[in-house]
């Protein structure tokens, strides 16, 4: 087979599931993977530069790195190496290859195919009628841009998405430009990814990001690893982990699956851990049933509660529950009722094994709850949240060493993009603070997330989408009618590195503005720039690009985005988008006069390592409406499926980037040469009279009578928990619908999709 075919459901293989993670064979899948896109000079130049002080940031996830003093040489993973030298890639998208492949026959191409094209080279537009992407100059490109947007009725009939891939300058000059321009319709990916985080800790501790460092995942006497698989998402958090078990800490995993780098690790850094054993990292593994984990928060805190009364002030740090919160009585009347029953039919434990992690919870000075996607993503993501910050605030888990709430983020500036201002519904404080640095008034009404933004395309109330370093198209749910959403624009335009199907399903005018990606050199009349990003913890630092860029038509973000906002508002003394773009140390300085805590951000960025945003939580002080964190009463919700049906989660592969799969593998869970395959538990497939490899249709059921179906999936027999079953994102966004999304977060429950299987005949 050659690396650039698509094999379909029949090459399958599947090996037995691997019990540990990384180890020899991690490095040499990063290499072999890295020097099929590049030469072995690119290959070296990127990863000696990866997570290193002076060099480039990972593009792959938020996982931050260690003190400048404790890094490694190779301070990155498998995962890491093969993100970086994807965007690496030696391949090229020319004009000439738009002119072989009409946007219709790209439109049938397959998200690994058109990633593998490599990397695209120069702007190109599609005019009305066409079905050809054909060159365009970048003046001509940018001008019919601004012309468009000037075009509309309203600022709020365009649309602005980013991904957390963008570096801090330019999604600090996306919003800027958004702004001026007159909307807030700034969606983004964090609306599919952490938002219920984000919603469920800012009501409850006053800020929407986590409260942990490094240091206090490695000094923890208790770590809980909820709805995440670091193995394959943050693989440096393993090692992290490992450091936690070195000092006599313990885990817990809560997770339907049994994943490989939760049960044992080989450590690649290190020598003993690439040929020995390796570290067992589950103490306790709980395999929950899918959205299981409200109802197990709210049991340990039930067990809590008990143990308080059974030997008074010993369980509960009631001096910090005094101090620091309001609602406690509330919450302790409520959590004393929940059922064992409820419980038991929700998580699918037994009591005993809740008690056991609840004489973990009793043994430990200091608890750091980990989530992830497996919380945020089901309809009760956010009050599980809530009832996880319920389970810290009773023991005074919160501001102290060793202990706190630790969404773990995914894209490796995602949490940066929103401290920049990209939220579709940022505080009055932060308009005010940017009105009055460029003088003029932000519009206040909140703009469109990414599900209302499908929602006004659908219905025409939005004609104009730019999109920023992500793939809308496969990103968001209900593929079928945000395909229909977008090729009902006016205009679709995107600022991408590399080709996807979001270039592929276009308004009537369609732009490609290809740009420098973090790997590359950055060089603009004021010298050679650098770019910053926040890391999951807080962390801002430095990122500096090595390579010589893709194409010499290249340009950055930043340039493009002020230009394009010259272009659309007119030359403003107030706002010098051309001095931007010469210098980025220029937007530097005026984000450290608009956003709080990046005071003097040019001098600090500037230390190796560069410096950790303050979390007033960890002062202990809660920018919550009553100045203290909340207790909060969270209504008792469970996910079921009906007869002859199962809840289906839609999840990673070990070889993929989000929407874009760079092998049809995935490795630890033993399937090879497919993806379009759903692990179900071997008691579910005789239930439903299915057999191991059987060919299926997911069909998945909603109220509103519309079918969605993903075609042509082969069953795989695995240990996921009875009831629940897992297949691979975005091939099954196809089956979310548009209007199945978490209370409050409005993010798609695409880990809570109820489906049936159908045999195909
Ligand atoms: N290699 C690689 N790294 C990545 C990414 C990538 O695509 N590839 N994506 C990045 C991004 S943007 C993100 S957001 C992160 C995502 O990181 P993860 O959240 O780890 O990603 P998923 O693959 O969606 O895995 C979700 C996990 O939650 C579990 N789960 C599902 N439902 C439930 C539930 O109801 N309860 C519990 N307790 N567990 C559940 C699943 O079994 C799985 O282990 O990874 C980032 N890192
Ligand atoms: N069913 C289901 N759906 C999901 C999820 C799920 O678990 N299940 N997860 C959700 C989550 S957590 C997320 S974060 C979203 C991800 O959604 P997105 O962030 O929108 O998708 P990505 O696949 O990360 O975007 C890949 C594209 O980014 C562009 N790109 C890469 N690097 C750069 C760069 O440096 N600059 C620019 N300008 N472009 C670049 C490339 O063109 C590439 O094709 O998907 C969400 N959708
Ligand atoms: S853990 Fe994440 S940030 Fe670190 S090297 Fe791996 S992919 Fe990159
Ligand atoms: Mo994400």
């Amino acid at each position: 087979m050659s690396k650039i075919e698509d094999p379909g459901a029949d090459a399958l293989s599947v090996t037995p599931p691997k019990t540990w993670a990384a180890g020899l064979p991690g490095v040499a899948h990063a290499v072999e993977y890295s020097l099929g896109q590049t030469s072995v000079r690119r290959t070296m130049l990127t990863l000696l530069n990866l997570n290193q002080t002076k060099g480039i940031d990972c593009p792959g996830c938020a996982w931050p790195e260690p003190g400048p003093k404790q890094r490694h040489l190779n301070e990155y993973c498998e995962n890491g190496a093969k993100h970086v030298n994807d965007e690496a890639t030696s391949r090229r998208v020319t004009a000439d290859f738009f002119r072989q492949h009409p946007i219709s026959e790209l439109g049938a191409k397959s998200d690994y195919w058109l990633n593998q094209q490599g990397r695209l080279t120069e702007p190109m537009v599609k005019r009305p009628g066409s079905d050809h992407y054909e060159p365009i100059s970048w003046d001509d490109a940018l001008g019919l841009l601004a012309d468009e947007l000037r075009a509309l009725d309203s600022p709020d009939e365009a649309l602005f998405y980013t991904s957390g891939r963008l570096n801090n300058e330019a999604a600090f000059l996306l919003q800027l430009f958004a702004r001026a321009f007159g909307t807030n319709n700034l969606p983004d990916c964090s609306n599919m990814c952490h938002e219920s985080s984000g919603a469920a800790m800012q009501q409850t501790l006053g800020i929407g990001k986590g409260s942990v460092s490094l240091d206090d995942i490695h000094e923890s006497d208790l770590i809980f690893v909820v709805g995440q698989n670091p193995g394959t998402n943050h693989p440096r958090m393993l090692s992290a982990l490992e450091e936690t078990k070195r000092n006599g800490g313990q885990v817990v995993a809560v997770n339907p699956l049994p994943e490989a780098g939760l049960i044992r690790f080989k450590n690649p850094q290190k020598a003993r851990g690439i040929v020995g054993r390796g570290t067992a990292i589950a103490d306790q593994f709980l395999q929950i049933r899918p959205g299981g984990d409200l109802a197990l928060f709210k049991a340990l805190n039930r067990l809590l509660l008990e143990a308080e009364d059974a030997a008074p002030g010993t369980v509960l740090d009631h001096e910090f529950i005094r101090a620091h919160t309001t609602g406690f009585e509330e919450f302790a009347e409520q959590a004393r009722q929940v059922s064992w029953d409820e419980v038991r039919a929700a998580t699918g434990l037994s009591r005993e094994e809740i008690e056991q992690a609840r004489d973990r919870v009793l043994a430990s000075r200091s608890v750091i709850v980990c989530w992830a996607m497996g919380l945020t993503q089901q309809k009760h993501g956010v009050p599980t949240i809530r009832e996880i910050v319920n389970f810290l605030l009773l023991r005074g888990n919160i501001g102290k060493p060793g202990a706190g709430a630790c969404p773990v983020r995914g894209h490796s500036n995602v949490q940066g993009d929103r401290t920049m201002g990209v939220w579709e519904q940022m505080p009055q404080s932060f308009l005010d603070a940017l009105g009055r640095e460029f003088g003029f008034t932000p519009p206040a009404e909140h703009g469109w997330d990414s599900v209302d933004s499908i929602r006004a395309m659908l219905d025409g109330r939005a004609r104009f989408f730019l999109g920023v370093a992500g793939n809308f198209v496969r990103a968001t749910p209900d593929s079928e009618a945000t395909e229909r959403a977008m090729r009902g624009c006016r205009l679709t335009a995107h600022i991408s590195t590399k080709l996807n199907r979001s270039h592929a399903v276009c308004g009537e005018i369609a732009l490609i503005l290809p740009t420098l990606g973090r790997s590359d050199r950055d060089i603009q009349s004021g010298g050679e720039q650098f770019v910053t990003v926040e890391d999951s913890m807080s962390v801002v630092h430095a990122s500096r690009g090595r390579l010589e860029p893709a194409s010499e038509m290249l340009l950055s973000e930043v340039a493009i985005l002020g230009r394009l906002a010259r272009l659309t508002l007119g030359a403003d003394p107030d706002i010098p988008w051309e001095e931007f773009e010469a210098d980025y140390g220029t937007i530097r300085d005026r984000i450290s006069r608009v956003v709080p805590g990046f005071e003097d951000f040019n001098a600090r960025v500037a230390r190796p390592g560069g410096f950790a945003l303050p979390n007033p939580v960890n002062k202990g002080v809660f920018r919550t409406p009553s100045g203290k964190a909340v207790f909060t009463r969270n209504e008792f919700e469970m996910l079921s499926a009906p007869e002859g049906h199962l809840v289906l989660q839609s999840l990673r592969s070990h070889d993929q980037w989000n929407t874009i799969p760079y092998a049809p593998n995935d490795r630890y869970r033993g399937i090879h040469n497919a993806r379009r395959v759903v692990l179900v538990n071997p008691v579910d497939l005789d239930a439903l009279g299915l057999a191991d490899r059987a060919a299926v249709d997911l069909v998945s059921v909603w109220h509103d009578g519309v079918e969605r179906r993903a075609r042509d999936f082969r069953v795989v027999a695995y240990p996921t928990t009875p009831g629940s079953a897992a297949a691979y994102y975005p091939e099954t966004n196809v089956l979310v619908p548009l209007d199945s999304v978490a209370d409050i977060s409005n993010t798609p429950t695409s880990k809570g999709i109820v489906v049936r299987l159908e045999p195909r005949s």
